[in-house]
């Protein structure tokens, strides 16, 4: 199959492929700053410096995955629309895979996982990063990295939790075919927030874990308590031992065993 994502394009969008960057997140911020209007997706086959939270580096083996970086300018309030905006690609991916494989869930704050008794394995991860211009927010770039055709063998060299769609289902995938899915999805769900529906509701009853117990590692800490939700800004909300309720805007949580 060739399988290249060098000829794509999808209706709605405006799509910037490149063969190699650093990050799709640093040419899409690049593209925001020099005055780029929303709907731009940077495509990409390969990062030499792929991005995860805090730092961290997001491995992808090249021509495997779908790696891309989409720009939206949210209207005010701007902080509140940009973390809709973020939920809704989190449902958009979800729905997407879900497609393909049934048990997917989010798993806070950004991540798609998928979930077997009480085992994780990680599909999918997002990085939401917004862009500042004469001191005010003024773009927001949605980077989205998806583990398509990795061969399992490949997998444990990237992170010791990650999976791929090719690992789930047992067969390779047409990435453009994933990503018109994945782009019609959001062009659908960022119409709705712009008639006024919160996708939050929607992206909450998908989160992974509420009701459970887990453990919360942030920087500085690590808790454990049950999960409870998340709250409209975003941050995790952990029940502890002592009843006390704890909001955590950083961290990563995982399910005690
Ligand atoms: C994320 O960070 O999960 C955000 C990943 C966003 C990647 C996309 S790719 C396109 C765009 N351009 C970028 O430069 N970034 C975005 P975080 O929750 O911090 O998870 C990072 C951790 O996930 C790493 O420390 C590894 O443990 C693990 N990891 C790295 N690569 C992985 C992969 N391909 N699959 C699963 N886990 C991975």
């Amino acid at each position: 199959m060739d399988d290249t994502l060098r000829n794509y394009i999808a209706s709605g969008w405006r799509v910037d492929y490149r063969e190699r960057v650093d990050s799709t997140n640093v040419i899409a911020e690049a593209a925001g700053h020099a005055g780029a209007s929303e709907g731009l997706v940077v495509l990409t086959e390969e990062q030499t410096a792929g991005r995860g939270r805090l730092h961290r580096q997001w491995l992808a083996p090249p021509g495997t995955c779908l790696l891309l970086s989409l720009l939206f300018r949210p209207a005010e309030p701007f902080v509140r629309q940009a973390a809709r905006i973020t939920m809704l690609c989190g449902l958009s991916l979800l729905e997407t895979v879900r497609a393909l494989h049934p048990s997917v869930a989010l798993k806070w704050p950004n991540d798609l996982i998928v979930t077997e008794g009480g085992a994780w394995r990680k599909v999918a991860g997002m990085l939401s990063e917004i862009g500042v211009a004469e001191g005010k927010p003024a773009f927001l770039v949605v980077g989205i990295g998806l583990n398509v055709n990795v061969p399992p063998d490949v997998l444990p060299t990237l992170a010791p939790h990650a999976t791929s769609l090719l690992a789930e289902t047992g067969h390779s995938i047409d990435r453009a075919a994933l990503l018109d899915v994945f782009l019609e999805s959001v062009a659908h769900h960022y119409a709705q927030l712009r008639a006024g529906v919160d996708p939050g509701p929607a992206w909450r009853e998908q989160l992974a874990w509420r009701g459970e117990l887990v453990d919360v590692l942030t920087p500085t800490e690590s808790v454990g308590g049950v999960l409870e939700g998340v709250a409209d800004d975003g941050a995790l909300l952990l029940r502890c031992p002592d009843g006390t309720l704890r909001s955590f805007a950083v961290g990563d949580v995982s399910l005690r065993r």
